[in-house]
């Protein structure tokens, strides 16, 4: 049976972490491990991770960082951490669990079915027979964003934003290598990175997106409202820094 770790990034998170939801899923779903990072929370985030950590101390690891990253630096903490471990596929959700954690399931069928894929990314298509809640306001505006990204990339990427995304381990070292430039943009970085490394369109065989069958938004997001204005410059550094791909 194949091995997988989640990372899940924690930034402030000991009142809005689901602890109860995750050791339950951990008491029924053998192959599945977590890393949670705490992102120099200032809060009780690490006590929190610590004392789920005690509960499953060979499945739950608690890895904690000093100050606070981000979640691009965050995601890639942990990524780095669990690469050289003997899983076969890592990955990373929300703590707030708007991907609820079945679709680790889904997302690992995909990338066992098709040895040739890297990644798989969760895409939030709002379609009937699937439960994809969001705001009207954040809708439009991501719908906006992954738009302009998909077009900067210039791959026909539908979400490349979506916070759950799932890598056949191998690949991993390489890909978090290097620091991000935007803390909440690094999916386009990872992107333009797989791009770089198999060219485009060879970059079409070994990435796929694959339809949420539920998302969640919770309502306080920790994303400032000044980060949408700043957002801007990041995708353009990102732009100029990967225009040769
Ligand atoms: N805002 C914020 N979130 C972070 C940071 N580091 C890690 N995270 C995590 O990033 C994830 C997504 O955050 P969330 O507020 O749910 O963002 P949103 O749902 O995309 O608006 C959560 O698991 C956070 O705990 C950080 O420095 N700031
Ligand atoms: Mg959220």
């Amino acid at each position: 049976m194949s091995s997988v770790c989640i990372i899940i990034p924690c930034y402030n998170e000991a009142t809005r972490l689901p602890s109860d939801i995750f050791l339950a899923y951990i008491s029924q779903n053998a192959t599945v491990n977590f890393c949670f990072v705490d992102d120099g929370s200032t809060d009780q985030t690490r006590t929190v991770l610590e004392t789920m950590q005690t509960r499953y101390p060979n499945r739950i690891e608690a890895l904690i960082l000093a100050k606070n990253l981000g979640k691009a630096g965050a995601v890639r903490a942990g990524m780095l951490h669990c690469a050289g471990q003997a899983f076969d596929y890592l990955g990373f959700l929300d703590a707030d669990l708007a991907t609820p954690l079945d679709a680790i399931a889904s997302l690992t069928a995909v990338l066992e079915a098709n040895p040739e894929l890297d990644l798989v990314m969760g895409s939030r298509i709002k379609f009937l027979g699937v439960d994809i809640q969001r705001t009207l306001f954040r809708h439009y505006t991501g719908r906006i964003i992954a738009t302009i990204i998909s077009n900067i990339l210039k791959l026909p990427v539908y979400d490349s934003q979506c916070g759950a995304k799932l890598f056949r381990a191998a690949i991993v070292m390489n890909l978090f290598q290097e620091s991000f430039i935007s803390p909440w943009l690094f999916d386009v970085e990872l992107l333009a990175r797989l791009s770089q490394k198999y060219g485009r369109p060879g970059v079409l065989k070994h990435v796929a997106e694959h339809p949420l069958r539920q998302w969640i938004e919770q309502s306080d997001s920790r994303i400032s409202s000044g980060y949408m204005f700043r957002m801007w410059y990041e995708l353009y550094r990102i732009q100029q820094k990967y225009r040769n791909v």
